[in-house]
């Protein structure tokens, strides 16, 4: 038995953090329980077992992904996004494969463990191209770099997840944001839920990894948060996230708050005592560099975001935040990773994690 010394005087609670630091989940009552335990105390002793299982599974290693957003173009209209198709505010650009292919040759050489390709559902890639110029990129990427690659493209037809699958693209990321079907019917307008929910589970039949994530500061309640963290278990997602609201100019969210940090910490830190050996990223998207230790400490093992400055690429939640200042590279965050006793992981450790989930997901 691990031994911490949880000074916390909550009996319960000091019995479920227990059970989690000897590798027992807690059960969707316990974790209940203990997303409505409050005080500074609890807290803490969250956190710490959080990391505690972090470092028992990773070390004091992050993972670090690079970020590429090609297309800012989107038909949907979801209640939270900038991009949503009616906004007439955001930057709208498409970046050519070539212009992604340089993107990703940087983030290479700044050493990052992982590409992440994202876009909005842009009709010219979804409806009148049929998706061609993401398998096209993939495969160039594929050929040229000896990097894993997520697509986070949004929903697309199985048989564009056969052949993202086929080329060897590592990662579908597709988030449901909530799982709760009414709140869920409010953020993603138009959207079934369904179609996204099977979407990846079509992905992970063909062999590719799956993300999925919830957003806070929506109108979520703590039960609902504490199903998404079950839910997101079901499925079998590999990575798991939680992201606070930014609320966006132009948006029907655009009057709320963001939620507390402490509210995203504690989301983070429940996924990992029920996820414990998930990958769980901590965005640099949501408030900078301010907010990335804070949720490392709660648990989280792979930075993302990390956008290569002039090239005219943005970010999602924080449009243009510490692009162009270069702060958000690799070397704009190793030295925050130090100050915290963590280094960078290595593209082999990551490569051999991604092996040993494919070849579990081909027994199953
Ligand atoms: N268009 C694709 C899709 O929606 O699946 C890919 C983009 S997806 C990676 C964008 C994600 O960023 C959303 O699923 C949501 O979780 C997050 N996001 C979008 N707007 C946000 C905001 N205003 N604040 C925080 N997170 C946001
Ligand atoms: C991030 N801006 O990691 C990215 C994005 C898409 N797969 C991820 C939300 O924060
Ligand atoms: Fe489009 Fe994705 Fe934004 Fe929704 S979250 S509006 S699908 S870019």
């Amino acid at each position: 038995m691990v031994k911490i010394n949880l000074e916390i005087r909550d009996e319960k609670v000091v019995g479920i953090l227990g059970a989690a630091l000897d590798g027992r989940s807690p059960s969707i009552g316990e974790l209940r329980y203990l997303a409505k335990a409050q005080g500074a105390d609890v807290n803490f002793a969250m956190f710490q077992v959080a990391r505690n299982l972090t470092e028992r599974n990773f070390g004091k290693k992050m993972f670090l992904y690079g970020f590429v957003y090609f297309s800012t173009y989107c038909r949907n209209v979801c209640t939270f996004c900038y991009y949503r198709k009616v906004n007439a505010n955001p930057p709208r650009y498409r970046k050519s494969v070539d212009e992604v292919l340089k993107a990703v040759g940087i983030l290479e050489k700044y050493g990052i463990h992982l590409a992440d390709l994202t876009m909005g559902e842009d009709p010219q890639i979804c409806e009148v191209e049929h998706y061609e110029p993401i398998l096209k990129m993939c495969r160039q990427i594929k050929k040229e770099y000896d990097l894993p690659v997520m697509i986070s493209p949004g929903v697309v037809p199985r048989s564009v997840l056969t052949e993202l699958g086929s080329i060897g693209v590592d990662w579908y990321a597709l988030y449901q944001e909530t799982h709760n079907r009414n709140l869920y019917a409010r953020m993603r307008v138009g959207q079934p839920y369904e179609v996204r929910a099977e979407a990846r589970a079509g992905a992970l039949k063909e062999g590719i990894l799956v993300e999925d994530g919830i957003l806070l500061g929506i109108g979520e309640t703590v039960d609902d948060v504490v199903d998404s963290v079950y839910e997101m278990k079901t499925l079998g997602a590999q990575q798991v996230r939680a992201m606070g609201l930014e609320p966006q100019v132009g948006t029907p969210l655009e009057g709320r708050s963001s939620p507390p940090i402490l509210d995203e910490m504690r989301a983070i830190a429940m996924m990992r005592l029920v996820h414990q050996d998930r990958l769980i990223p901590a965005s640099y998207d949501v408030d900078g560099l301010k907010g990335l230790e804070l949720r490392i400490m709660a648990g989280a093992n792979v930075v993302t975001s990390i956008i290569p400055p002039e090239l005219g690429l943005h970010g999602v939640a924080q449009a243009s935040l510490d692009i162009d200042s270069s702060q958000r590279t690799v070397e704009g965050i190793t030295p925050y990773l130090k100050r915290l006793g963590l280094e960078p992981n290595t593209r082999l450790a990551y490569k051999a994690w991604l092996g040993k989930e494919k070849a579990r997901l081909q027994r199953n």
